[in-house]
């Protein structure tokens, strides 16, 4: 009798390659009342008239709070290797600061066990967006002391849950809080403040590098940043286009990199902002050497190229998904993987988010044939193979998500899950992208 013979990914990853999936604590979590948690501002935007589609909360969210076994058995089912999820700050410090409250390391020391037990590697981000209202109320990230209290909630971190957490991610997405929180104002705190904005901006940075000391000081593991990165291109071929999409570049990509691995922020954007803007009079001496403390992994995330016009504008050169502000471009995976690598060294690198919110619905079968999403992963998946093979240190790939959870402002309109949730019985059904990424996990490549 012949034995079958295993398939052969045509497009191989390296051996042991990490697989995985990511989350966000109040995208998924609920439970915002449960075990001392304190108030986050996402809890005051949500529960405000008007802000988020719907009037959602995260208030329940996929129940992952009290899910969490039942989740991390389909992460077991699904053979991740890698599962990267976000620590809730107001669980640990309900008012931003002073001592932890036990009952919330316990859930996150009882999810890092749950997930040793199966095989797999937690990473750890310490802040993505809950800011403890507190803090918010004392001035927020527009306050240089928040980068000094984050610090110390980073410390505490790494003394409870070091021993469980081999990899941290400190902040994640600087540009999301500092574009969505303080320049269009559809995300909390819900500001529309342009020099507000960037003064958040260093301080996020500064906060990124206190921690990263913060964990030299204490012990092992090894840290960076996760940056939403935009490969910008010129609209068209004309040398105000290149010239703008140049600017824009800083503004999406360098003003976060640059700080970080190289000790400068970019002058062309420094420039553009004015000797006089808050943020430029906020840098204090030795701020950026603080900020560029040498960093073990870059976290990159990556949905959508931008097109910058010759007026500075933006436009649209590809399909969008149903979230307005993405175009479906997987060749730029490709882009700002080999841009880090050529423009900062061969720093390794973990992709920490990809994917894309499809309207998907339970068909009478049962199942949630996502078929965009296979073909969406499958060409971000081949780019990224791509860099790889073009010399990119890329260590793991996370999709987003692994659950449909609270999109932001646009609540549970959007699903951009592997797993679908029925948030009316918080039943979780693996969607079809779901049952191809286990494939693509057993075959380690695609
Ligand atoms: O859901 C968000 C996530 O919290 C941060 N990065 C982008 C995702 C999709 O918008």
């Amino acid at each position: 009798m012949s034995m079958p013979t295993p398939r052969r990914a045509p497009l191989r990853f390296p051996a042991g390659f990490g697989w995985g999936a990511s989350t966000s604590a109040y995208q998924i979590e609920g439970a915002t009342k449960d075990d001392g948690r304190g108030e986050s501002i996402w809890d005051t935007f949500s529960r405000t008239p008007g802000r988020v589609r719907n009037g959602d909360t995260g208030d329940v969210a996929a129940d992952h709070y009290h899910r969490y076994r039942d989740d991390l058995d389909l992460m077991r089912d699904l053979g991740l290797r890698s599962y990267r999820f976000s620590i809730a700050w107001p669980r640990i410090q309900p008012d931003g600061t002073g001592a932890p409250n036990q009952r919330g390391l316990d859930f996150y020391r009882r999810l890092l066990d749950g997930l040793h037990e199966r095989g797999i590697t937690p990473m750890a981000t310490l802040f993505h967006w809950d800011l403890p209202q507190a803090l918010q109320d004392a001035g927020g990230w527009e306050s240089r002391d928040t980068a000094y209290r984050f610090a110390e909630y980073a410390e505490t971190m790494f003394r409870a849950l070091g021993d469980r957490v081999p990899t941290w991610l400190t902040v994640n997405e600087p540009k999301t809080v500092v574009q969505n929180g303080y320049l269009s104002g559809h995300h909390a705190p819900g500001r529309q403040d342009p020099e507000a904005a960037y003064l958040v901006a260093h301080h996020l940075q500064l906060a990124h590098g206190l921690a990263v000391r913060a964990l030299r000081a204490t012990g092992p593991g090894r840290i960076g940043p996760a940056l939403n990165l935009h490969p910008c291109y010129p609209a068209d071929d004309s040398p105000e286009a290149a010239a703008a999409a140049r600017l824009y570049d800083g503004y999406e990509n360098r003003l976060y990199l640059d700080p970080v691995l190289t000790g400068r922020y970019p002058h062309d954007v420094l420039a553009d902002l004015g000797a006089q803007s808050r943020m430029v009079q906020g840098i204090a001496d030795g701020d950026l050497e603080v900020i560029s403390a040498p960093i073990d992994i870059l976290a990159v995330q990556y949905y959508t190229p931008i097109y910058v016009t010759a007026q500075g504008g933006t436009a649209r050169r590809h399909p969008t998904s149903e979230a307005e502000w993405q175009q479906i471009h997987p060749e730029g995976m490709y882009d700002i993987l080999t841009r880090v690598t050529r423009d900062y060294g061969p720093i390794p690198i973990t992709v920490t988010e990809n994917g894309l919110p499809t309207p998907d619905t339970v068909g009478t079968d049962g199942t949630v044939d996502d078929a965009g999403r296979v073909a969406f992963l499958r060409d971000h998946l081949a780019a990224a193979h791509r860099a790889l093979t073009d010399g990119v240190p890329l260590e793991s790939f996370h999709v987003w998500s692994l659950l449909d959870n609270f999109e932001w402002a646009e609540g549970y309109d959007q699903r951009w899950g592997l797993v679908y949730v029925d948030y009316a019985t918080q039943r979780r059904i693996l969607k079809r992208s779901a049952h191809w990424y286990r494939t693509v996990i057993a075959d380690n490549g695609i």
